[in-house]
Protein backbone atom coordinates (compact mmCIF):
# COMPACT_ATOMS: atom_id res chain seq x y z
CA UNK A 1 0.00 0.00 0.00
CA UNK A 2 1.46 3.61 -1.03
CA UNK A 3 0.43 5.29 2.40
CA UNK A 4 0.36 9.11 0.61
CA UNK A 5 -1.60 7.84 -2.27
CA UNK A 6 -3.97 6.89 0.88
CA UNK A 7 -3.73 9.93 2.55
CA UNK A 8 -4.48 12.11 -0.90
CA UNK A 9 -7.33 9.51 -1.82
CA UNK A 10 -8.94 10.28 1.65
CA UNK A 11 -8.55 13.96 1.51
CA UNK A 12 -10.34 13.79 -1.59
CA UNK A 13 -13.60 11.95 -0.32
CA UNK A 14 -12.72 14.48 2.50
CA UNK A 15 -12.90 11.52 5.05
CA UNK A 16 -11.22 12.04 8.68
CA UNK A 17 -8.10 9.97 9.32
CA UNK A 18 -6.74 9.65 12.99
CA UNK A 19 -3.49 8.61 13.54
CA UNK A 20 -2.55 7.13 16.80
CA UNK A 21 0.66 7.87 18.25
CA UNK A 22 2.38 5.30 20.31
CA UNK A 23 5.98 7.07 21.96
CA UNK A 24 8.59 4.29 22.60
CA UNK A 25 9.04 6.47 25.90
CA UNK A 26 5.48 6.22 27.18
CA UNK A 27 4.37 2.85 26.77
CA UNK A 28 5.68 -0.57 28.11
CA UNK A 29 6.87 -2.77 25.11
CA UNK A 30 4.99 -5.81 26.92
CA UNK A 31 1.30 -3.41 26.56
CA UNK A 32 1.90 -2.74 22.80
CA UNK A 33 -0.02 -5.95 21.73
CA UNK A 34 -3.15 -5.50 23.69
CA UNK A 35 -3.03 -1.54 22.76
CA UNK A 36 -3.22 -2.02 19.21
CA UNK A 37 -5.77 -4.69 19.59
CA UNK A 38 -7.48 -1.88 20.92
CA UNK A 39 -6.48 0.58 18.32
CA UNK A 40 -7.85 -1.92 15.78
CA UNK A 41 -11.15 -1.48 16.79
CA UNK A 42 -11.42 1.64 17.02
CA UNK A 43 -11.70 3.94 14.25
CA UNK A 44 -7.84 4.18 13.83
CA UNK A 45 -6.48 4.96 10.55
CA UNK A 46 -2.65 4.92 10.90
CA UNK A 47 -0.01 4.22 13.68
CA UNK A 48 2.08 6.77 14.47
CA UNK A 49 5.84 5.95 16.36
CA UNK A 50 8.04 8.26 17.71
CA UNK A 51 8.88 11.27 20.06
CA UNK A 52 10.96 13.74 21.04
CA UNK A 53 13.25 10.96 23.19
CA UNK A 54 13.83 7.71 23.14
CA UNK A 55 15.11 6.84 26.88
CA UNK A 56 12.73 4.24 28.28
CA UNK A 57 12.64 1.72 25.43
CA UNK A 58 14.97 1.06 22.25
CA UNK A 59 13.31 2.01 19.37
CA UNK A 60 14.39 -0.90 17.14
CA UNK A 61 12.66 -3.35 19.43
CA UNK A 62 9.50 -0.80 20.11
CA UNK A 63 8.68 -0.50 16.80
CA UNK A 64 9.61 -4.30 15.58
CA UNK A 65 6.64 -4.81 18.78
CA UNK A 66 4.38 -2.77 16.20
CA UNK A 67 4.63 -3.79 13.43
CA UNK A 68 4.48 -7.79 14.64
CA UNK A 69 1.02 -6.92 15.86
CA UNK A 70 -0.21 -4.38 13.63
CA UNK A 71 -2.61 -4.38 10.24
CA UNK A 72 -2.33 -0.88 10.36
CA UNK A 73 -0.03 1.24 8.52
CA UNK A 74 2.66 2.03 10.90
CA UNK A 75 4.52 5.49 10.22
CA UNK A 76 7.48 6.63 12.02
CA UNK A 77 6.86 10.36 13.66
CA UNK A 78 10.42 10.32 14.45
CA UNK A 79 12.47 12.76 17.13
CA UNK A 80 16.32 12.13 15.42
CA UNK A 81 18.17 10.21 13.15
CA UNK A 82 17.91 7.04 15.55
CA UNK A 83 14.63 6.38 15.26
CA UNK A 84 14.43 4.73 11.79
CA UNK A 85 13.58 0.96 11.01
CA UNK A 86 12.93 -0.87 8.26
CA UNK A 87 9.94 -2.42 9.92
CA UNK A 88 7.99 0.58 9.92
CA UNK A 89 5.62 1.02 5.80
CA UNK A 90 6.63 4.81 6.20
CA UNK A 91 8.69 7.77 7.67
CA UNK A 92 7.66 10.58 7.44
CA UNK A 93 10.69 12.76 7.04
CA UNK A 94 10.11 16.30 8.72
CA UNK A 95 11.86 19.08 8.99
CA UNK A 96 11.15 21.67 11.31
CA UNK A 97 10.34 24.38 9.38
CA UNK A 98 8.82 26.97 11.85
CA UNK A 99 12.10 27.17 13.82
CA UNK A 100 15.93 28.17 12.54
CA UNK A 101 18.02 25.46 14.39
CA UNK A 102 19.82 23.65 11.70
CA UNK A 103 20.13 20.41 13.15
CA UNK A 104 16.14 20.06 12.63
CA UNK A 105 16.02 21.83 9.43
CA UNK A 106 18.58 19.66 7.82
CA UNK A 107 21.13 18.29 9.83
CA UNK A 108 18.96 14.67 11.20
CA UNK A 109 18.10 13.94 7.63
CA UNK A 110 21.97 14.43 5.99
CA UNK A 111 22.49 11.95 9.10
CA UNK A 112 19.60 9.51 7.89
CA UNK A 113 19.99 9.56 4.33
CA UNK A 114 22.88 6.63 4.65
CA UNK A 115 20.37 4.50 6.72
CA UNK A 116 17.30 4.90 4.49
CA UNK A 117 19.35 3.97 1.04
CA UNK A 118 18.15 0.82 0.07
CA UNK A 119 15.60 0.92 2.91
CA UNK A 120 12.22 -0.42 1.95
CA UNK A 121 10.19 2.36 3.66
CA UNK A 122 8.42 5.19 1.80
CA UNK A 123 9.65 8.44 2.73
CA UNK A 124 7.33 11.50 3.03
CA UNK A 125 8.74 15.05 2.99
CA UNK A 126 6.62 17.24 5.77
CA UNK A 127 7.17 20.22 6.73
CA UNK A 128 6.56 20.37 10.93
CA UNK A 129 5.49 23.40 12.49
CA UNK A 130 5.46 24.27 16.40
CA UNK A 131 2.51 25.95 17.60
CA UNK A 132 2.01 27.50 21.02
CA UNK A 133 0.21 25.21 22.98
CA UNK A 134 0.66 26.96 26.30
CA UNK A 135 3.27 25.60 27.99
CA UNK A 136 7.14 24.46 27.58
CA UNK A 137 6.89 20.66 25.30
CA UNK A 138 9.47 18.45 25.06
CA UNK A 139 10.11 19.00 21.52
CA UNK A 140 10.38 22.98 21.86
CA UNK A 141 12.44 21.65 24.77
CA UNK A 142 14.61 19.53 22.79
CA UNK A 143 14.54 21.82 19.39
CA UNK A 144 15.17 24.75 21.05
CA UNK A 145 12.80 26.65 19.48
CA UNK A 146 9.65 28.85 19.65
CA UNK A 147 6.71 27.85 18.80
CA UNK A 148 4.66 30.17 16.33
CA UNK A 149 1.78 32.07 18.38
CA UNK A 150 -1.48 31.00 18.25
CA UNK A 151 -2.76 34.54 17.33
CA UNK A 152 -0.46 34.71 14.28
CA UNK A 153 -1.87 32.61 10.96
CA UNK A 154 -0.17 34.68 8.44
CA UNK A 155 3.17 33.53 10.15
CA UNK A 156 1.71 29.64 9.93
CA UNK A 157 0.72 29.68 6.60
CA UNK A 158 3.67 31.55 4.79
CA UNK A 159 5.68 28.89 6.28
CA UNK A 160 3.24 26.07 4.91
CA UNK A 161 3.15 27.73 1.88
CA UNK A 162 6.75 28.02 1.26
CA UNK A 163 6.95 24.34 2.47
CA UNK A 164 4.78 23.47 -0.11
CA UNK A 165 6.38 25.13 -2.54
CA UNK A 166 9.79 23.53 -1.67
CA UNK A 167 8.43 20.29 -2.49
CA UNK A 168 7.40 19.25 1.15
CA UNK A 169 4.37 16.41 0.38
CA UNK A 170 2.51 17.01 4.20
CA UNK A 171 2.04 19.76 6.70
CA UNK A 172 2.18 18.94 10.63
CA UNK A 173 1.06 21.84 12.88
CA UNK A 174 2.26 20.85 16.24
CA UNK A 175 1.19 22.32 19.64
CA UNK A 176 3.75 19.41 21.24
CA UNK A 177 2.49 15.85 23.00
CA UNK A 178 0.69 16.97 26.16
CA UNK A 179 0.04 21.05 25.33
CA UNK A 180 -2.84 22.51 27.38
CA UNK A 181 -4.42 23.74 23.85
CA UNK A 182 -4.62 22.18 20.56
CA UNK A 183 -4.33 23.71 17.62
CA UNK A 184 -7.23 26.36 17.51
CA UNK A 185 -9.82 26.32 14.53
CA UNK A 186 -9.11 29.69 12.52
CA UNK A 187 -5.21 28.79 12.34
CA UNK A 188 -6.46 25.53 10.75
CA UNK A 189 -8.67 27.21 8.41
CA UNK A 190 -5.84 29.46 7.30
CA UNK A 191 -3.09 27.66 6.72
CA UNK A 192 -5.91 25.02 4.90
CA UNK A 193 -6.83 27.97 2.49
CA UNK A 194 -3.30 28.27 1.49
CA UNK A 195 -1.76 24.83 0.67
CA UNK A 196 -3.17 22.19 -1.60
CA UNK A 197 -1.36 19.44 0.21
CA UNK A 198 -2.81 17.50 3.36
CA UNK A 199 -3.05 18.91 6.61
CA UNK A 200 -1.85 16.72 9.79
CA UNK A 201 -2.69 18.31 12.86
CA UNK A 202 -1.82 17.22 16.61
CA UNK A 203 -0.97 18.00 20.32
CA UNK A 204 -3.10 18.21 23.11
CA UNK A 205 -6.28 16.62 21.26
CA UNK A 206 -8.19 15.08 23.90
CA UNK A 207 -11.91 14.96 22.36
CA UNK A 208 -13.97 13.28 20.05
CA UNK A 209 -15.69 16.63 19.57
CA UNK A 210 -12.44 18.47 19.34
CA UNK A 211 -11.59 15.59 16.67
CA UNK A 212 -14.35 16.42 14.59
CA UNK A 213 -14.15 19.84 15.23
CA UNK A 214 -10.05 19.83 13.73
CA UNK A 215 -11.32 17.87 10.56
CA UNK A 216 -14.00 20.46 9.43
CA UNK A 217 -11.67 23.15 9.97
CA UNK A 218 -9.17 21.71 7.23
CA UNK A 219 -7.44 18.87 9.07
CA UNK A 220 -6.69 16.19 6.66
CA UNK A 221 -5.41 13.69 9.63
CA UNK A 222 -5.98 14.50 13.37
CA UNK A 223 -3.46 12.96 15.53
CA UNK A 224 -4.12 11.14 19.27
CA UNK A 225 -1.59 10.35 21.55
CA UNK A 226 -2.23 11.01 25.76
CA UNK A 227 -5.75 10.75 25.20
CA UNK A 228 -5.09 7.34 24.27
CA UNK A 229 -2.52 6.67 26.42
CA UNK A 230 -4.94 8.16 29.40
CA UNK A 231 -7.96 6.61 28.04
CA UNK A 232 -7.43 3.63 24.82
CA UNK A 233 -10.98 2.91 24.56
CA UNK A 234 -12.12 6.67 24.11
CA UNK A 235 -12.11 6.08 20.13
CA UNK A 236 -13.94 2.93 20.39
CA UNK A 237 -16.72 4.61 22.39
C1 LIG B 1 2.45 14.73 19.34
O1 LIG B 1 0.64 15.54 18.22
C2 LIG B 1 1.09 14.45 18.93
O2 LIG B 1 3.15 15.01 18.21
C3 LIG B 1 0.22 13.95 20.02
O3 LIG B 1 0.01 14.86 21.07
O4 LIG B 1 -0.01 13.35 23.03
O5 LIG B 1 -1.00 15.63 23.20
O6 LIG B 1 -2.13 13.85 21.86
P1 LIG B 1 -0.83 14.39 22.36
Amino acid sequence: MNIYQDILEKKRKNELAIAALLDPDSKAIKEIKDTIKILESSKVDYIFVGGSTSWKNDFGDFIREVAHHSSLPVIIFPGSASQISGYADAILFLSLVSGQNPQFLIGEHIRAASILKGMDIEVIPTGYLLIDGGNMTTVEFISGTKPIPQNKPEIAWSIAYASELLGMKLIYLECGSGAKRSVNNALIKSVRNYINIPLIVGGGIRSREEIEEKHKAGADIVVVGNALEDDPEFLTR
